[in-house]
């Protein structure tokens, strides 16, 4: 493929978006991240689905609920789970990682795991367009590689 190929390709490339409302000072930092860094790899707004859920707990299944629609090459999900006193942190951790790599994995496009797990808020500031990077950006340019590696082919 070459880079003709892939730009041409990238101007029909929808992209699904799911992203967590807790602790929404960083999501919607995160969100703002990946909306800024898909348009700059030349994906349209109009091409891209936001989906608000109430916490990284329920992001699985909206990513499953917009890549059963089809219309979506590569799906984005972001969250940020804060450590608390509590035991809930592993939970959600634990079953928002294994809702979308069994999604990934067995799902017919990419999902992209944009969900956040730290001890504090300022960790996840850092890396939500702090000194750390946006780890949102980095799931734009992700998504768009695991796109044309489906694409690829290896015959
Ligand atoms: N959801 C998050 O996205 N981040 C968190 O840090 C968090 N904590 O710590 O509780 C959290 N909990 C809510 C959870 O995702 C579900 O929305 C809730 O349990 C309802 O199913």
């Amino acid at each position: 493929m070459n880079d003709q190929q892939t730009l041409t390709q990238l101007s029909t490339t929808k992209i699904g978006i799911v992203v967590a409302d807790f602790n929404e000072i960083v999501t919607s930092r995160l969100l703002e991240g990946t909306l800024s860094e898909l348009n700059h790899l030349g994906i349209q707004t109009k091409d891209i689905t936001v989906v608000h859920v109430p916490g990284a707990f329920e992001l699985p299944r909206a990513a499953k609920r917009l890549m059963e629609t089809e219309l979506f090459d590569g799906i984005i999900a972001l969250g940020a789970v804060i450590r608390g006193e509590t035991s809930h942190y592993d939970y959600v951790c634990a079953e928002t990682a294994k809702g979308l790599a069994e999604l990934s994995l067995h799902g017919t496009n990419p999902v992209m795991f944009g969900v956040l797990t730290t001890d504090n808020i300022e960790q996840a500031l850092n890396r939500a367009g702090g000194k750390g990077g946006n780890k949102g950006c980095d799931c734009a340019q992700g998504v768009l590689q695991m796109i044309n590696l489906d694409r690829r082919d290896f015959s």
